[in-house]
């Protein structure tokens, strides 16, 4: 299979995570690209209309979109209880924490582009701050939600997205101060940071 990538995409990450603990990493050949909302990558937007990363073609040319699907595809691919158990209710609470490290990540990307890409004079304040306050409240559950990962156990689909969103607020958002207002997650955090895989795929802007 072949991923459309870029090293700064969170949600990139989260496949790239889930294929090291489903160890699938290997059988990935590395496509790079560009993503923007305003300048569409053609080397994307052959495969993947949205022209958005990460987009997986697999080996039947199929081109999935979205890194929630292409999350189910890896673990279809190589079943792991561990990664994401089949069925159970251990399977939805996983699924709930991906939900909730998604959406603060639609807001923490979606605020950046906000940020970076549109005028100064069409931005609108309580749009940002309405957009703020779903992620905080996002991470305020995370953080009853979020326990250390098992040390040496494969991480989780939920564990590997609250890494992407944390990791991506660090990126982009340092002076949010994350760790001082959600102290918990900040220890769990930092139970996973020693991880090979962690630190490689730490997100950094090409
Ligand atoms: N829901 C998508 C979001 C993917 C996404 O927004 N990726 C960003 C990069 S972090 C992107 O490709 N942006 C380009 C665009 O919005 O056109 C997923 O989970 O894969």
């Amino acid at each position: 299979m072949q991923l459309l990538y870029s090293t700064s995409s969170p949600f990139v990450r989260k496949t790239v995570l889930l294929a090291h603990a489903l160890g699938l990493d290997h059988c990935i050949e590395w496509l790079p690209s560009a993503a923007s909302p305003l300048k569409r990558d053609p080397r994307i937007t052959a495969r993947n209309p949205l022209g958005k990363v990460p987009t997986l073609i697999t080996d039947d040319g199929l081109a999935l979109v979205d890194s929630k699907v292409i999350a189910e595809y890896l673990c279809a691919l190589a079943p792991d209880d561990a990664v994401l158990p089949a069925q159970g209710a251990g399977r939805w609470r996983l699924l709930r924490q991906q939900a909730l490290a998604d959406g603060i990540l639609d807001v923490a990307v979606g605020l950046r582009y906000e940020n970076a890409l549109r005028p100064e004079g069409l931005r609108w304040p309580d749009w940002t701050a309405a957009q703020m306050e779903k992620l905080e409240a996002a991470l305020e559950a995370l953080q009853d939600e979020f326990a250390a990962p098992v040390p040496g156990a494969p991480l989780n689909v939920g564990e590997i997205a609250t890494i992407a969103a944390l990791g991506y607020l660090d990126l982009r958002y340092a002076d949010f101060g994350w760790r001082t207002r959600y102290p918990r997650l900040a220890a769990a955090y930092a139970s996973v940071w020693d991880r090979p895989e962690v630190r490689a795929t730490t997100p950094v802007v090409a």
